[in-house]
């Protein structure tokens, strides 16, 4: 169950957590046309720190921008909404998750008339895939689902009804036993996992897949340049199962999933069957860098003061 806070911002006023209510006819319950974003808060020593905040606002106004979505606030709004959501909930450490949605209106496909609306909650969350999962890391189906096709959805929006797929991918990754799926794309290459972009390291040189059928991750970026100081060559190629099957090490990466090792993919160990060094390097540098212990990346937190 989800550990409720106080207060949920829904179109400029907040509401008490029992409250944040909506119509049952509202559009997006139906269509599923809605943007959202996943941001993580963290606790630091100069107070709660919100990661790549500038970043995720940006991906959210995209994806508003793709859909032909009108977000009625500016960037600059919804930002210091999300600051003042973790701060009247008086809370340390949370997953923010704003939504903008289409509203009660017209119902059908075509909604010209229905308002924009807009909410932002915060809740505390763990670890997204066990806190086992990110100490011994987790076990990986290939799913029998294909990842969105480009010109079927446009993977550079977070959009709602896009997690229909990865739903299916999940539960049948869960039913059969596993912790989660990664899906290939049309072609058969290796894309995503249901929430989470994957990472493989193979003879010290990293590779992540490339940006066509994927989100654009904002972990995968930050890891991406971590990686970068630590000299190791990471490229963005499209990759095979059974080149993940006898990788050294992979991992997947998402603000709900953090860093989290891969351990076993379809019945084959990766690598060790543990956490490798550089996963473990990796994710090491990442929390220091999301608990602000880490000077170069500071400019990536946004205090909540
Ligand atoms: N791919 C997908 C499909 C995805 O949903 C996410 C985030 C990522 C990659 C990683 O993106 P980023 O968070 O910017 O590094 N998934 C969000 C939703 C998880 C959920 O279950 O809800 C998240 O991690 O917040």
């Amino acid at each position: 169950m989800i550990q409720k806070t106080e207060k949920i911002w829904m179109d400029g006023r907040f509401i008490d957590w029992d409250n944040a209510n909506v119509h049952i006819l509202t559009h997006t319950l139906h269509y599923g046309l809605g943007v959202f974003e996943g941001i993580r808060c963290y606790d630091t020593k100069k107070g709660p720190a919100i990661f790549r905040l500038d970043e995720h606002i940006e991906r959210l106004f995209n994806s508003a921008h793709i859909f032909l979505m009108e977000i009625p606030f500016s960037k600059k709004e919804i930002k210091e909404a999300v600051i003042r959501t973790v701060k009247v909930n008086k809370i340390r450490e949370c997953y923010i998750r704003p939504l903008a949605y289409i509203g009660y209106g017209a119902m059908g496909l075509y909604p010209k008339e229905n308002p924009v609306n807009v909410s932002i909650a915060v809740w505390p969350w763990g670890a997204y895939l066990g806190d086992d999962g990110l100490n011994k890391g987790i076990r990986v189906r290939t799913s029998s689902f294909i990842r969105n096709h480009v010109n079927a959805n446009m993977t550079r929006g977070k959009v709602c009804g896009y997690y229909v797929n990865s739903q299916l991918a999940k539960k049948e990754a869960i039913t059969s036993g596993y912790d989660e799926a990664v899906l290939l794309d049309t072609e058969g290459y290796v894309s995503e996992g249901s929430g989470e972009n994957i990472f493989i390291v193979r003879k010290g040189k990293m590779k992540t897949t490339p940006l066509t059928s994927i989100l654009e991750g904002i972990t995968r970026d930050s890891i991406i340049r971590i990686a970068h100081d630590f000299r190791i060559k990471v490229t963005e190629e499209r990759f095979t199962r059974d080149e993940l099957y006898i990788s050294d090490e992979a991992f997947f990466t998402g603000t709900a999933a953090e860093v989290t090792p891969i351990r076993e993919v379809d019945g084959r160990v990766v690598g060790a069957g543990k956490p490798g060094e550089i996963t473990k390097k990796l994710q090491s540098v990442f929390f220091d860098v999301v608990k602000g212990k880490n000077k170069k990346y500071e400019s990536w937190l946004t205090y909540v003061k």
